[in-house]
């Protein structure tokens, strides 16, 4: 038991537990690549299948000493439950939005202007996996005429995984662990311990959906690595400390000046292949890797994104881990996480400290939320 902060081993490292390096229990040989990123999924559970890939990258089988159930999953080993916030709670980092910290985030106002930093919803943008997104405006128009004056009508009818498609805000019912037996609920984990035997419903989850985030307002950092590379940066390379100082430094900001409860944001380019290059956007992705992850939880920061879809670098440089930043700072700490947004005019104008603002659609046992953060400044 642990009081939540304690850093996650990163792999390779010499603070890597005994039961965090099954890394000798691993063979280096790749298998074909499955159809699409569900597979990679499953390739990354414990024991599912012997071992995986994800459009170009392998991920490195699991052997069956591996595989063993009883075994505790990798970066699993110490609970993370209670969460500092309490053992019942549910709204994990959006904690950190007092009206203190808002009165302190509003000082940043200082122009007036708004960015929007999120795509726009369409059939057309990349989606994860087997995910959809599909809208049909039935009849066209779908109603009317009405009265003497001949009101006519349209409504949508949207049929998508509602809080995972486009720019997506990832709330604490969406990442979890299998720490026990295969299929075993009383042992999958989520954010506080709570278990899909307790919570999960096919209805909507009864703990941990999005209706429970706290709205939020909060100072943003954006950091450029982009910029620091001089070029976009490819599939599975990892932003590491180093780069996200050296991104501070350009920017002229300290990284004192990054305190609890803000954002931390990455711009790496990736995004400029939205519905440009759908397969090589979907195909892995750079991104934070768990030296970061440490990072932003001894900053004890509310939440990461990036202008990737996972925020996190895919495929892992430790092939044996699957969604690792995720688990870790999600499951773990309850660190909030947005996905597939756009810097591109907060770059221009060199705009890297704004008031990120953002209100998860209430949603009632949802993973997630659709909509579009705004930056102020
Ligand atoms: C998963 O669903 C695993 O990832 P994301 O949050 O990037 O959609």
């Amino acid at each position: 038991m642990t009081d939540g902060r304690e850093r996650e081993a990163v792999p390779g490292s010499s603070s890597t537990s005994s039961a965090n390096t099954p890394s000798a229990k691993t063979s280096s040989s790749e298998t074909s690549p499955p159809a699409d990123r569900r597979e990679f999924l499953k390739g990354a559970g414990l024991g599912a299948v012997a071992g995986a890939s994800f459009g170009k990258f392998a991920m490195a089988p699991i052997t069956p000493a591996h595989a063993d159930p009883i075994a505790p999953p990798k970066l699993s080993n110490e609970k993370w439950w209670p969460s500092k916030w309490g053992a019942d709670d549910q709204a994990g980092a959006s904690n950190h939005i007092t009206p203190a910290k808002v009165l302190e985030t509003a000082k940043w106002i200082k122009d007036g202007k708004i960015y929007k930093l999120g795509h726009d919803y369409e059939s057309s943008m990349p989606l994860f996996g087997k995910r959809v997104f599909t809208l049909r405006i039935p009849g066209s128009p779908t109603g009317g005429p009405f009265g003497d004056n001949r009101l006519v009508f349209h409504d949508e009818f949207v049929t998508t995984e509602i809080g995972q498609v486009g720019t997506q805000f990832d709330f604490l019912g969406h990442i979890g662990v299998a720490m026990g037996a295969p299929g075993d609920k009383a042992e999958m984990r989520f954010y506080n311990g709570h278990t899909v035997a307790d919570f999960g419903d096919a209805y909507g989850l009864k703990k941990l959906g999005v209706e429970h985030c706290k709205p939020l307002f909060t100072r943003g950092h954006l950091v450029d690595i982009m910029a620091v590379k001089g070029r976009m940066m490819e599939a599975g390379e990892e932003i590491s400390v180093a780069d996200l100082r050296a991104a501070l430094a350009k920017q002229n900001l300290k990284e004192e000046d990054i305190r609890p409860g803000d954002g931390i944001f990455f711009n790496t380019g990736w995004g400029s292949l939205w519905k440009k290059n759908n397969d090589k956007f979907n195909g892995g992705e750079p991104g934070i890797g768990l030296e970061v992850a440490n990072w932003v939880i001894e900053k004890d920061l509310c939440l990461t994104g990036a202008d990737t879809w996972a925020v996190e670098v895919v495929p892992n440089p430790d092939k044996t881990l699957a969604f690792a930043v995720h688990m870790t700072l999600q499951t773990k700490h309850g660190i909030l996480n947005h996905e597939n947004l756009v810097f591109d005019d907060l770059i221009a104008d060199k705009k890297y400290q704004f008031v990120y603002s953002f209100t998860p659609v209430p949603i009632v046992g949802g993973t997630g939320s659709p909509g579009v953060p705004i930056g102020i400044t």
